[in-house]
């Protein structure tokens, strides 16, 4: 007899789209899941990564002990010796080489996971160490440093009002298929489709010509790291055409005739060559962009992740100022989150601003930002005697092997550390060096709530999600293994009393907010606040607080009716907190509370763009070609190719070509090509495709799972080659120390036929 089934609404953790999923389970395991068609959000909407819960919850290949390297082997452990382990080797790390010696890799899915979002922070800051590195720094670090010294907060970023716009520049994304990024929109596709119903346009940018291109109006080629070029051209074309025109922000910019004087000399006509998009291409996109009633610009991983990633970000953000979008129904908004939004609690309009470079790496200066340093520089401080010399390292939820510049070297610099702890679902290319490797519950197995994706929804809205499952009986919930190493790294030993340090939290939160200007609960007293939060623990006592205290929140009594954790439990659909609505200037946290249009730590990165174009670095003395990635529906950076239902069917990781340089080259479809670069080498199977820009190479990062201990069955036959052999870890994005991993300089050559094996 079939076990009766019983259904849970529950959010999608995969991707920044947070889709509402119905999840149908019988007998303890999922039956089916299909889209929450009453999801406020998504609305039924999703992609075929979410089964991919299913299977990730049945993989036997996930693991459900903690393993500890005992003669070079990893074996299973029980948690009280993996504690042990970790707290014997590291504190003798600690109290020898310093704090500085202990570093730690956090991960994307950390962004994804309530947990994580809360308890990471608190074991960082427990730990104290200036070698600190996330995949931002491989990702959007660019934007959070344009983003805070336009607005003066990092998160302050302006997201497309996708749902009201009528003009869009899509620059550097490929939303159809990644299901957008600094953009929380399901359904980008039926999004996209509308805006060119009701009569509006949508324009893309991109080197390959990508599915979001397919869909568009219009879309252009450009030649990779010359972004910031174009929409210079663009910002130069506005002011000399009479269109430069913020609106009744006018007021609230200041610098807008530094703009103007730097725009000046990358006009059209000067950079066209370069960017491969005629002037008259780039004139027309700008006057189109100011006289559109509703235009909007938005840029993601194309202009990040990239040589001038600082300043394309930023030109980004100054192009939606001056098109008069910023603010606006159907322009660039700012979102207002419900819990977790510093730009909309406390004192509004004005602030400490955004500082970066605090501190630097060690070795070759990096810039901090945002309390961490950039992970191109961990190899260098790993393998660099001295003090402060990383010796041990923490990965929690990152594979930095497989997602970081010079994958080869950062995995050589590795192999040469006294210590390292992966806390991480499977053995996988990074944690297979671990020495412990401390396994993190299947996400039906938690709580769910989008601190993070909020921030960039397209429409305000909140949702929580109780766990599907009970935590399986061998593993911990993430809230207490990170408070575990918590204890540790504080010296309190590997069995510290979780229960205390986690009061010890939720005490800190609550004082900090009581104690903070224009805080709801500014000056209330904390033990009553204390009160109103219990019996809840962990994750959820502090969403709570958040929640209560945020800008729709029910402020403790202060707002009656505002948003609190049990309205939101009492809703599995989510709550609708509805439609961007204008914030400035009450968003704006800079010193003088103004838009600042040309902050001097972005605008001094100019002269080092002028002096690539000069150098002739994108016409004539250019390289011949150039690497850059692309995303795929079915994968998810490089950690779900170990579920069949996505990896299934023919090999995706695949060097993509125009046609052009296949002939010129030699390259064959369905052949081999060997990419070599300054940084390193490696090999893919070739697919020739006019999609491609001529001299532009696309091959997707996140494969190459054949290394020796990885074990990921599924993976493994569909193993791939990992892309970032080739980047390089000495180009990084001036400003902000991102990671260069598009545009990169590499020769193509064809692998004769009879040496494939
Ligand atoms: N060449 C090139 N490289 C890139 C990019 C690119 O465009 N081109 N993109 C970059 C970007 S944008 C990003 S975000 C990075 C991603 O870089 P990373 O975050 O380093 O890589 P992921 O592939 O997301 O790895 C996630 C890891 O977390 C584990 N994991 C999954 N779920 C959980 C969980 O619930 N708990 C725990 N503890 N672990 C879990 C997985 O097994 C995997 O090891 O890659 C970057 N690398
Ligand atoms: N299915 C799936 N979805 C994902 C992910 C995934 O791995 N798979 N990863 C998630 C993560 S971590 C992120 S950060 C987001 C990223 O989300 P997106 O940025 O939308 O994803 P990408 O496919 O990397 O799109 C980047 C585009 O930039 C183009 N590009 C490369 N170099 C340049 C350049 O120099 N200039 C310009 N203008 N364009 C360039 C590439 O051709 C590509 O089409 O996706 C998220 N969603
Ligand atoms: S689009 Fe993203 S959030 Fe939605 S179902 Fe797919 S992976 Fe999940
Ligand atoms: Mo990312």
């Amino acid at each position: 007899m079939a076990a009766a089934s019983e259904t849970h609404f529950r959010t999608c953790p995969f991707c920044e789209a947070t889709c509402g999923l119905r999840v149908e389970v019988a007998g303890g395991e999922v039956v089916s899941i299909r889209g929450d068609e009453d999801d406020v959000l998504s609305q039924g909407f999703i992609c075929p990564k979410a089964f991919g819960l299913k299977e990730l919850r049945a993989d036997s290949d996930r693991l459900r002990a903690p393993l500890v390297r005992r003669d070079g082997e990893l074996r299973e452990a029980t948690w009280e010796e993996a504690f042990a382990e970790i707290d014997s080797r590291v504190g003798p790390i600690l109290e020898r080489d310093g704090r500085d010696a202990v570093a730690v890799y956090a991960g994307n899915p950390t962004a994804h996971n309530l947990a994580a979002m809360i308890y990471l922070r608190v074991f960082l800051r427990a730990l104290g160490s200036r070698n600190i590195y996330t995949a931002s720094s491989v990702d959007q670090m660019p934007k959070h440093f344009s983003a805070g010294h336009m607005f003066g907060h990092w998160t302050s970023i302006p997201i497309p009002d996708i749902d009201r716009t009528d003009h869009l520049l899509i620059w550097g994304a490929n939303p159809l298929v990644s299901n957008g990024s600094l953009l929380t929109a399901p359904d980008m596709r039926g999004r996209i489709r509308r805006i060119r119903e009701r009569g509006g346009k949508v324009v893309v940018i991109d080197p390959r010509r990508t599915r979001t291109a397919e869909h568009a109006s219009e879309h252009h080629f450009i030649r990779p790291g010359t972004d910031a070029l174009a929409l210079f051209a663009l910002v130069a074309t506005l002011f000399e055409e009479g269109l430069a025109d913020p609106g009744p922000m006018a007021d609230l910019c200041a610098g807008i005739d530094d703009v103007e004087r730097l725009a000046a000399e990358f006009a059209p006509e000067r950079v066209a060559d370069a960017c491969g998009i005629p002037a008259p291409g780039l004139r027309r996109m700008a006057r189109e962009l100011a006289t559109a009633e509703r235009a909007a610009v938005y840029g993601r991983i194309g202009t990040t992740v990239q040589e001038f990633g600082t300043l394309a970000s930023w030109l980004v953000d100054v192009l939606n100022v001056l098109s008069g979008g910023l603010d606006r129904p159907g322009g660039a908004v700012f979102t207002k989150a419900a819990a977790g939004q510093s730009n909309s609690t406390g004192v509004m309009g004005r602030g400490r601003g955004a500082a970066a470079g605090r501190w630097a790496s060690r070795v070759r200066g990096l810039p901090e930002v945002l309390g961490e340093l950039p992970v191109s520089a961990l190899a260098e401080e790993i393998e660099t005697p001295g003090e402060g010399q990383v010796r041990a390292l923490v990965t929690i939820a990152g594979n930095p092997l497989v997602s970081t510049p010079n994958a080869g070297r950062l995995e050589r610099a590795v192999a040469g550390l006294d210590f390292m702890v992966s806390f991480d679902i499977y053995v996988n290319e990074t944690s297979r060096h671990a020495d412990v490797i401390l396994p993190a519950p299947d996400p039906l197995a938690r709580s769910h709530y989008d601190l993070a994706l909020y921030q960039f929804a397209a429409r305000n809205v909140a949702n929580y999600s109780p766990p599907v499952f009970e935590l399986e009986e061998t593993l911990l919930s993430e809230e207490e293994v990170l408070l575990r190493l918590t204890g540790i790294v504080t010296g309190q030993g590997p069995d510290a009393d979780t229960d205390a340090i986690d009061d010890a939290v939720a005490g800190a939160l609550i004082a900090r907010e009581v104690g903070a200007a224009g805080s709801a609960i500014e000056g209330r007293d904390p033990a009553e606040i204390a009160a109103e939060l219990e019996p809840r623990r962990g994750p959820e006592r502090v969403l709570d607080l958040m929640l209560r205290v945020g800008a729709h929140g029910d402020g403790f009594g202060a707002r009656p009716g505002g948003l609190t954790l049990e309205r939101l439990e009492a809703s599995p659909h989510g709550i609708d907190l509805g439609a961007h609505e204008p914030r400035l200037p009450d968003v704006l946290r800079t010193p003088s509370g103004k838009i600042e249009l040309a902050p001097e730590p972005i605008t001094r990165d100019v002269d080092r763009l002028r002096a690539r174009l000069d150098a002739g670095a994108w016409n004539g003395a250019g390289p011949e070609m150039v690497l850059v990635g692309r995303r795929q529906l079915r994968s998810n950076n490089s950690w779900m190719h170990n579920l069949n239902a996505l990896v299934k069917g023919k090999d995706r990781c695949t060097a993509l070509v125009n046609p052009l340089d296949a002939e010129r080259l030699g390259l064959a479809d369905g052949g081999r090509v060997r990419l070599r670069s300054a940084a390193g080498a490696f090999e893919a199977p070739v697919e020739v495709s006019d999609e491609m820009m001529p001299g532009v190479v696309s091959v997707p990062h996140g494969w190459g799972h054949d290394a020796d201990g990885v074990k990921l069955r599924v993976a493994a036959a569909h193993a791939g080659v990992n892309s970032n052999l080739a980047t390089d870890e000495t180009a990084v994005d001036a400003p902000s120390g991102n990671a260069v991993l598009n545009g990169i300089p590499v020769e193509l050559e064809p692998v004769p036929a009879e040496v494939v094996a």
